[in-house]
């Protein structure tokens, strides 16, 4: 085959071609080891010196000509004519997702209840003020109370910053910047400087209630209580009030639910009570009015708190709340 005739065949046979494997055989059959131009390209040497400039010059410029078009045309038909096997019968890919901690379920599971019971959820600072962590808790400096909320200062020089024991003293913040009615409930982080255990954390959650209006009473605070664990757990409860101790509530109770493991039958989660402690609750207290400048013979309410992590345990049978915050993967790839 000559130049001219190469010239002629090849471009019209390489924009022909309608798959990748066709335009192999074009390549092969121009540029190949034993292909046309090659050939020519080959038989330079017995030519005159005059003919290897001229042919050579023209066979070298029309094989970058060929290689070009192969280029884009291979370019075009990439994936074209290709055989396209699917096995369904191949084991899938798995998917590596993450995980959630179960604090972050049972967090956004207990907003959801409260929400959609009309409430809303408000947040406040981890680092707190003395004075709303405690002294406008009705709990003034030495007394015994304060006891009860082993407390990381964080300046003991002066005693005025700390982390905060509870999420009690939201309460306080809210209820400044606030009138009444309203009906809160504040999730966070509190601190407390105790030994660790399965049920004792240094750092632990807690969720604070706080419905304060005219004629709001326990009796109100008992059924949304009962209401939010039956929506939790799913199942009927019964709660019950015990007298307990908070001074910034007058009456205030213990809560307790009827376990919902064993049902009050009795067994390990409940220690064979039939019973499981939520938290504190009451009736804000007249000095707590009072220093959030409330007058309380207008208004009452109740307030609760109760911890998030024993929720969870309760929920998901978690056996010791150290695992929450421990990063073991294998712990968070179950849930
Ligand atoms: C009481 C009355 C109110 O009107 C409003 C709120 C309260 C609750 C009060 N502020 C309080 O902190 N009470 S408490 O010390 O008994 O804690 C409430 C819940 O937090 C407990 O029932 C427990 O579930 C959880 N908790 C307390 N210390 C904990 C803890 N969880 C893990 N580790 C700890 N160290």
């Amino acid at each position: 085959m000559t130049l001219q005739e190469i010239e002629q065949l090849v471009f019209a046979e390489i924009i022909r071609v309608t798959t990748a494997k066709e335009l192999e055989e074009v390549q092969h059959t121009y540029l190949g080891r034993k292909g046309h131009l090659t050939a020519i390209l080959r038989g330079l040497s017995t030519l005159s010196l005059e003919e290897k400039r001229t042919i050579g010059e023209q066979a070298n410029a029309l094989r970058v000509r060929i290689e070009t078009a192969l280029k884009e045309q291979f370019g075009k038909l990439e994936g074209k004519g290709e055989e396209k096997f699917f096995d369904i019968t191949f084991p899938g890919k798995k998917v590596v997702t993450g995980h959630l901690n179960p604090l972050t379920l049972i967090l956004r599971e207990i907003e959801d209840i409260f929400i959609s019971f009309g409430f809303s959820v408000v947040e406040g600072p981890e680092v707190e003020t003395e004075f709303n962590n405690f002294d406008a808790l009705n709990i003034p400096a030495n007394h015994p109370a304060r006891e009860m909320w082993d407390t990381f200062w964080l300046k003991p020089e002066n005693q005025k910053l700390l982390l905060r024991t509870h999420t009690s003293p939201v309460q306080i913040r809210y209820m400044m910047t606030h009138e009444p009615p309203f009906r809160i409930i504040v999730p966070g982080t509190t601190y407390r400087y105790e030994a660790t255990d399965a049920r004792h954390e240094m750092q632990f959650t807690q969720v604070e209630g706080l419905v304060v209006g005219k004629d709001v009473t326990l009796a109100n605070f008992k059924a949304v209580i009962e209401a939010f664990f039956i929506r939790l757990f799913a199942q009927k409860v019964e709660i019950r009030l015990r007298p307990g101790y908070f001074p910034f509530v007058e009456p205030g109770v213990e809560v307790d639910a009827t376990c919902p493991r064993c049902k009050k039958k009795g067994c390990e989660l409940c220690k064979f009570s039939g019973w499981l402690e939520l938290g504190g609750a009451g009736m804000v207290h007249p000095n707590v009015f009072d220093a959030v400048k409330y007058n309380p013979k207008e208004v009452q309410g109740f307030a609760f708190g109760i911890g998030a992590e024993r929720f969870a345990m309760i929920k998901y049978g978690i056996p010791d709340i150290r695992l929450f915050r421990s990063g073991d993967l294998r712990f968070i790839r179950q849930f």
